[in-house]
């Protein structure tokens, strides 16, 4: 397939404490290469396996007038979740599908190179834990859940942890990072299928008045990043549950600069003020209990900015709590 291909034997290495004691396992001991596109594979038929897919994608932060570097994000974040450990039962597995490049075609093309890959990961029902890649990944990950999810009577929903609203008019520049959640919410109209978006821990000083305005005007509820701060994490549970009542599944993205530089300084846009990564794993888990997230990625981290592998290191550590909660859920332990 275009613009994609599948992971090195040798990219998951590392501490090796037993070769038979499985409590003693680490990611790498347990992560599995597949070709997705290999057509003797079969759809997993155990109980839950994940399979991540990386998106090495610039394209979308350039256009955008953003700073580069989000490419190296996936082989970034595969080095982290390397290490964790395996601390879940051995029925389930971890499948590595891959990457999904920008060597030919547009943004658009790209995009939709993505949505196949997520199709095809459902078709086998491998889950989907995407690694950005700037934030552009959430427009073809979302085309690649709502082909499966989306129904007459289901809607696909979106939870995005950001700074930024990313839903900006793209007819100017073309899609970018920063115009997703606008073609999210196009592709909906275009269908009449019901658009629901909530952006959790905007900051005023990131967004124009206009975007505000948008918000306001289509009754998209958002949840600022002060106003955790301020008033604790439960206080947004209210407006969680509402968004939660209206949605039939749910796509979950995490942008990294929704954290502060203090947590996640390798982002493309640093954001000084921004949301503590322990509240960002509280709402998590809690949305991860409905039952209802069919997807899940972490954007525009950028290892070139990082300090010490701090942000990378944070997205493996979001993306261990998302999983071990998925897995305490499915395997109901
Ligand atoms: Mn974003």
């Amino acid at each position: 397939m275009k613009n994609y291909k599948p992971e090195s034997k040798d990219t998951w290495t590392g501490r090796i404490d037993s070769y038979d004691d499985f409590s003693a396992f680490r990611w790498h001991q347990w992560v599995e290469e597949i070709d997705l596109f290999d057509e003797n594979i079969k759809p997993f038929e155990g109980k839950f396996a994940i399979g991540i897919l990386g998106f090495e994608s610039d394209i979308g932060i350039q256009i955008n007038k953003g700073r580069a570097g989000a490419s190296t994000a996936p082989a970034g974040i595969r080095k982290s979740l390397s290490s964790l450990p395996c601390n879940f039962p051995q029925e389930f597995k971890i499948y590595d599908c891959g990457n999904i490049t920008t060597e030919s075609g547009s943004l658009r093309e790209v995009q939709t190179s993505l949505s196949i890959a997520v199709s095809r990961m459902i078709d086998l029902n491998l889950y989907p834990i995407l690694l950005g890649g700037g934030h552009e990944i959430s427009y073809g990950h979302y085309l690649g859940l709502y082909r499966k999810y989306a129904t007459k009577d289901q809607n696909v929903g979106v939870i995005n942890f950001d700074a930024h609203f990313d839903f900006r008019p793209y007819d100017i520049d073309g899609p970018s990072s920063g115009t997703g959640f606008r073609q999210i919410y196009d592709l909906n109209i275009d269908n009449g299928t019901e658009y629901h978006y909530l952006p959790i821990g905007i900051q005023r000083h990131s967004n124009t008045v206009s975007l505000f305005n948008f918000a306001d005007d289509n009754n998209i509820p958002y949840i600022l990043a002060k106003d955790i701060r301020n008033n604790g994490v439960t206080s947004t549970f209210e407006t969680i549950n509402s968004f939660l009542r209206k949605v039939d599944n749910i796509y979950l993205t995490v942008d990294a600069d929704g954290f502060s530089s203090a947590f996640a300084p390798g982002v493309s846009a640093p954001q000084p003020l921004g949301l503590d990564p322990e509240d960002v794993i509280t709402i998590i888990k809690y949305i991860v209990n409905t039952g209802k997230i069919v997807g899940f990625d972490i954007a525009e981290v950028s290892p070139r900015y990082d300090h010490d592998n701090t942000t990378t290191s944070l997205a493996s550590i979001i993306i261990y709590a998302f999983v071990t909660e998925m897995i305490r859920k499915r395997f109901e332990l």
